[in-house]
């Protein structure tokens, strides 16, 4: 992947918080990706911890925004999915066949629920809907809760081994998925990182696990792949380095500041692990 390729990234825009398309557009741009957006939705805030928000869903505007860019003759190199609304998977399928330059490739973050629930407003049918949109990826990105609703599998969040983690991800690939990063592993609690799996091998990368938590870090992880991946990265540099990023945007991040992560103070530093 070069330069000049064009990646496509399908999720909200949540106004205040720092996540979905207000990290990724930045993130992937500073990538020196040129980085188109469809927004699914638009919201006051993340409804992550806030009350009261408004919530638009663009679904109906997907075909006609399709409709226009065929128009146009545009296509894209990638795609890049994230948080998406309950009906959109067909009308975004469609764009992905329609609007491909010849090997797009998919990358589906299927951003849907985190530490065991579904986010608020989702159906428990969701990820029965989501998995037909993981199926087609070339790279699916799951944390462990996500992971387990899409395979329908018990969800630990601490306790497991790698036999529970290497399961999980059979199963991934099971349903279509091409290449696996499992995000939120941790078999010490000093240590939190990823697992990569192209269907052959597993391989694992890890951090220093931090005391704070803010809202948004598999937005940032996610964002940070697509660009490197794009750069031309394998997928566990990718991974390596969004990890990298995501630990050093939590530490400049002030405690209190729990809506999302201040990615904006590390973008040199990605820049930098891009050269
Ligand atoms: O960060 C994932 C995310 C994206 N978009 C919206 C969300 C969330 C998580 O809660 O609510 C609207």
């Amino acid at each position: 992947m070069d330069m000049d390729k064009k990646l496509l990234t399908i999720q909200d825009i949540s106004c205040f918080g720092q996540c979905s398309l207000t990290v990724a557009l930045p993130v992937i741009s500073a990538c020196g990706i040129e980085t188109v957006v469809l927004p699914s939705a638009v919201l006051s805030t993340h409804t992550g911890g806030f009350t009261n928000y408004t919530f638009r869903d663009l679904t109906d505007d997907i075909p006609a925004i399709e409709k226009s860019w065929l128009a146009n003759g545009l296509s894209f190199d990638a795609f890049y999915t994230g948080y998406v609304c309950e009906n959109q998977i067909p009308p975004i399928l469609d764009v992905m066949k329609h609007c491909a330059a010849p090997g797009a490739l998919r990358i589906v973050d299927p951003a849907m629920a985190d530490r065991g629930r579904l986010y608020a407003g989702f159906s428990d049918d969701f990820p029965r809907r989501m998995a037909k949109l993981c199926a087609g990826a070339d790279y699916l990105l799951p944390n462990l809760t996500e992971a387990a609703l899409l395979t329908a599998s018990e969800c630990k969040l601490d306790g497991y081994d790698r036999k529970y983690i290497e399961t999980l991800i059979g199963r991934l690939h099971e349903l279509g998925a091409k290449n696996v990063i499992l995000t939120g592993v941790s078999f010490d609690p000093g240590f939190i990182g990823c697992a990569v799996s192209d269907g052959k091998r597993v391989e694992y990368d890890f951090n220093p696990k931090l005391k704070q938590c803010p809202h948004g870090t598999g937005d940032l992880f996610a964002s940070v792949f697509c660009g490197a991946l794009m750069r031309g990265k394998t997928a566990s540099e990718a991974a390596a380095i969004a990890a990298d990023v995501v630990s050093l945007a939590i530490r400049v991040t002030p405690d209190g500041h729990w809506w999302g992560v201040c990615f904006e103070k590390v973008i040199p530093d990605l820049v930098e692990m891009l050269k």
